[in-house]
């Protein structure tokens, strides 16, 4: 066979050392046959080539702490006086050395030490009179790395080596042929039964439902996501069908301080029977903003009655109660504000840094079918200044013509500029400067109520990203010093194989150039970065998720934390399901034991791991049954010790078809 006669060649030229594969498997084998020709054929019979290997690593999941190693195995050093023996290595982004193990067996005569930071790695043995022979083995070192995060799909990245030399006294370094020294460590995405938003992206927002229009609203350092409640509609024969928006008539709102774990605070309801504003029967695309009226801060959500009218409620909290202060639109259709307003709906309220409040609204394309002026100019966008109450419009609209305009009024500001930015239609001919269809657009201004420069395009449609179309929705904010987008893509609904209008948010961040326009956003699954760790010694609501697999969300009869009538738990728990939170930092001391607050009828019990799905089991939670799914009691158990910054997952286990338990919140005691 050729590979044995390779084998004995090589072995007689002393020039490769690691062809018997590490891990027996026939890829590997093949690899290093081939791995022999070429090294045949490189070399120059006349002169000794050194030669460094480094073993692949196959398979590795794709998770946090996930450990490895990589042997470095090295021809043996002749005969001579060396002071030095030194390897350089590149260690990939995806990797983090924990450790260097050096074969004090092969290594004479010397001191072993590492040095590493970021990318490189540095090993070196110094001394008088440095060896390396081999002693059963060609093992100069084995390097222990962990996995940093989660890899969001299968992939191979490499450790190379840069360098390995060994300084002679008598001036004759040898320096080893690097060539064949790669590790490829292949990394293979963890399965888990997440729908979309897979550990380690952060989008969509959530998973567990759906949410369209997005609004977000930044308050005492949270970021809250107002948006349409899209759920899933049935014909009579309970099949479903494409998203009508007829039912829609609550509004979910979700928050958080760090962008990647959001709580659910529930829909809220906005129209129909069971609605705060009864003379409504949808709430569509709302925009919520808060003012301080007479020292106190109040909240204002104001929404579209389907594309008839808009309304607006109070409140006292980002999260509800709320109530209808007018009962009757703020704006009705045959109000002189809506003259000219095809469709009278997608209000976005604005705050200015004078206190002077805005209300931007309409969209819709006149004409049927439109001519190309209609198309290109349906001028149905209006501004309208809002009262100091927040609740009443004050003098005139004005028009704003914005090229192709469709639908999703957006305002924000950026260093003294007004970006009004807009949903762009499906109609008419483009020229080449002019906007796509169904993609976000957006002009300038130095004042709020126009007049307005045209600047370009700042989003693409979903189909661009994401392969799943249809209409979008935006929402410019600045959280923590960064801008954002938030908008919807049906990317939950695709993963489910359900793409039928039901719509998920998203958020990516977003840049400017340096004459202030926007640059394209790159929009993702992976999403933004965390910008806050959790705090996993504080009550954290089993309703904040960062991941999520099977689980559902209820509103609560516990008492909420925020406000007391306003609260969830996580339910449709069944053995596997799962809820986690990413980057809790559990600090020096560590934790020392977990309570949570439960409900459940049939028992079950929580396992608690760190890192991912996969990761180190830190405790379990019995969970005997309270004698109902509302019937709460705090449980607790201790803790094995962990420190630092982790993801939690809580993976429930129990047995039979029915709800397993209901988690409301929980939350870990720090060791003393
Ligand atoms: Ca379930
Ligand atoms: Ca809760």
């Amino acid at each position: 066979m050729v590979y044995k006669k390779l084998l004995a060649l090589t072995a007689a030229s002393s020039m490769l050392l690691n062809v018997v594969p590490s891990n027996g498997s026939i890829a590997s084998a093949q690899q290093n046959e081939s791995h022999v020709e070429n090294k045949l054929a490189s070399t120059n019979s006349a002169e000794q080539i050194m030669n460094a290997v480094l073993d692949d690593v196959p398979e590795v999941i794709g998770a946090p702490n996930i450990e490895l190693e990589v042997q470095v195995k090295l021809d043996e050093l002749a005969k001579g006086k060396y002071t030095s023996l030194h390897a350089s290595f590149h260690i990939p982004d995806s990797l983090t050395v924990t450790g260097v193990e050096f074969n004090s067996k092969n290594i004479m005569g010397g001191a072993s030490s590492y040095t590493y930071s970021k990318d490189n790695l540095n090993l070196q043995v110094k001394g008088g009179n440095v060896s390396f022979a081999h002693k059963g083995s060609d093992l100069f070192a084995t390097i222990k790395l962990k996995v940093k995060d989660f890899v969001t799909s299968d992939r191979t990245d490499v450790i190379r080596t840069n360098s390995i030399t060994a300084e002679s006294r008598n001036g004759k370094d040898i320096v080893y042929s690097v060539d064949e020294a790669v590790a490829n460590i292949g990394l293979k995405q963890l399965d888990t039964d997440a729908i979309a938003k897979i550990p380690g992206y952060a989008n969509s927002l959530m998973s567990h439902k759906f949410g369209a229009d997005p609004h977000a609203m930044v308050y005492d350092g949270r970021v809250y996501i107002y948006m349409t409640n899209d759920e899933f509609e049935y014909d009579a024969n309970l099949n479903l069908i494409d998203n009508t928006y007829s039912k829609i008539n609550t509004v979910n709102v979700i928050s958080s301080d760090d962008m990647i774990n959001w709580t659910d605070h529930g829909a809220i309801p906005v129209a129909g029977p069971n609605g705060a504003a009864k003379w409504a029967t949808q709430s569509w695309a709302v925009s919520t903003e808060h003012k301080e009226i007479d020292g106190k801060d109040k909240f204002f959500l104001y929404f579209s009655n389907n594309a008839s009218g808009i309304g607006v409620l109070t409140s006292d909290s980002p999260i509800g109660p709320w109530t209808d202060p007018l009962g009757k639109p703020l704006i009705g259709r045959n109000d002189p504000a809506a003259q000219g307003v095809a469709w009278l709906f997608d209000p976005a309220g604005f705050v200015d840094d004078d206190g002077q409040a805005y209300l931007y609204y309409g969209g819709g394309v006149p004409g049927n079918p439109p001519t190309q002026e209609q198309a290109e100019h349906p001028a149905t966008a209006r501004v309208i200044k809002l009262s100091d109450d927040m609740i009443h419009t004050v003098g005139e609209p004005q028009v704003i013509d914005a090229p192709f305009l469709f639908e999703a009024s957006g305002m924000h500001k950026k260093n003294g500029q007004y970006y009004y930015s807009y949903s762009t239609n499906f109609s008419g001919v483009r020229q080449e400067d002019d906007p796509g269809t169904g993609e976000i657009a957006y002009m300038t201004s130095d004042s709020p109520m126009g007049p307005w420069t045209y600047e370009g395009t700042a989003l693409r449609n979903p189909w661009v990203f994401f392969g799943v179309g249809g209409n979008n929705h935006q929402d410019f904010f600045e959280f923590k010093g960064q801008t954002y987008i938030t908008y919807h893509a049906q990317t939950v609904a695709k993963a489910m194989n359900k793409a039928k209008g039901y719509r998920s948010p998203h958020i990516n961040k977003v840049e400017y150039d340096e004459n202030g326009k926007m640059k394209d956003v790159k929009a993702d699954m992976k999403g933004v970065s965390q910008v806050a760790n959790l705090d996993p010694y504080k009550r954290n609501e089993g309703e904040t998720i960062g991941w999520n697999a099977g689980i559902k969300t209820e509103k609560s009869q516990a008492p909420g934390s925020m406000v007391e009538s306003i609260n969830l738990n996580v339910t449709d728990i069944h053995n596997g399901d799962w809820v986690a939170v990413s980057q809790a930092d559990f600090g020096k001391n560590g934790a020392a034991s977990f309570e949570a607050n439960i409900a459940s009828t049939v028992g079950g019990e929580i396992e608690i791991r760190v890192d991912s799905p996969v990761g180190e089991v830190i405790g379990t939670l019995d969970v005997n049954p309270t004698g109902g799914d509302q019937e709460w009691q705090l449980m607790e158990t201790n803790v094995k010790h962990v420190s630092g910054t982790r993801n939690i997952f809580f993976i429930f286990k129990g047995e039979g078809e029915t709800n397993l338990l209901n988690m409301d919140y929980w939350k870990f005691m720090e060791k003393e």
